[in-house]
């Protein structure tokens, strides 16, 4: 019976231990019904990556509009000057070209870890001087959606396929968007 009393005894100062150490306090906001319940452990923030573009250029604007979801990063550079027309899927690469002043370009970067590392190069496929691609962009688990303020097309319709977009001129800076999904 002695040993039964000591082992009750134990556990109940265990128990006083545990909840002692517990940093966090819960109350209950009357108003809202809400747990207003606080964690005073204290949070140190460390720099963990220094992002720049694999075709760094000046006045290319990199950064000037970013999106972030998760381990996924998406940074525009509405001034970018690149004529490709296509998505580059290698990691590493942009191109060097500077032919299309201010066609924008949205880079798309991957976290492993701790690590940041480019996935994707982003152009337009109807690529166009002053079309600003990347002047805005959203980031939702695997949607990407690109705002081209300055894009030119006279298009009233949403193109689905997954390749095309118009190469029409005749609205100057209408503006487009653009929605990318990763598989
Ligand atoms: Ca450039
Ligand atoms: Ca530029
Ligand atoms: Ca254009
Ligand atoms: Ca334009």
């Amino acid at each position: 019976m002695k040993n039964i009393l000591q082992i009750i005894l134990i556990f109940l100062f265990s128990l006083t231990v545990i909840s002692c150490s517990s940093s966090s306090s819960s109350t209950t906001d009357t108003t809202t019904g809400n747990d207003t319940t606080t964690d005073t452990t204290a949070r140190v923030w460390e720099q963990e990556a220094y992002v720049k573009a694999s075709n760094n250029g000046a006045s290319d604007g990199f950064s000037y509009s970013v999106a972030l979801d998760g381990g996924t990063l998406a940074v525009a550079a509405y001034g970018e000057d690149s004529n490709q027309t296509t998505i580059t899927n290698d990691n590493s690469t942009a191109s060097s070209n500077n032919s299309n002043a201010d066609s924008g370009a949205v880079y798309v970067y991957k976290r492993t870890g701790t690590t940041w590392a480019q996935e994707a190069y982003i152009k337009a496929s109807n690529n166009g001087v002053v079309d600003r691609f990347g002047y805005e962009v959203a980031l939702d688990g695997d949607t990407l959606v690109v705002g081209a303020s300055d894009e030119d097309s006279n298009q009233t319709t949403i193109t689905n396929d997954n390749s095309t977009a118009s190469s029409n001129n005749s609205n100057t800076d209408s503006g487009a968007a653009y929605v990318y999904s990763f598989k």
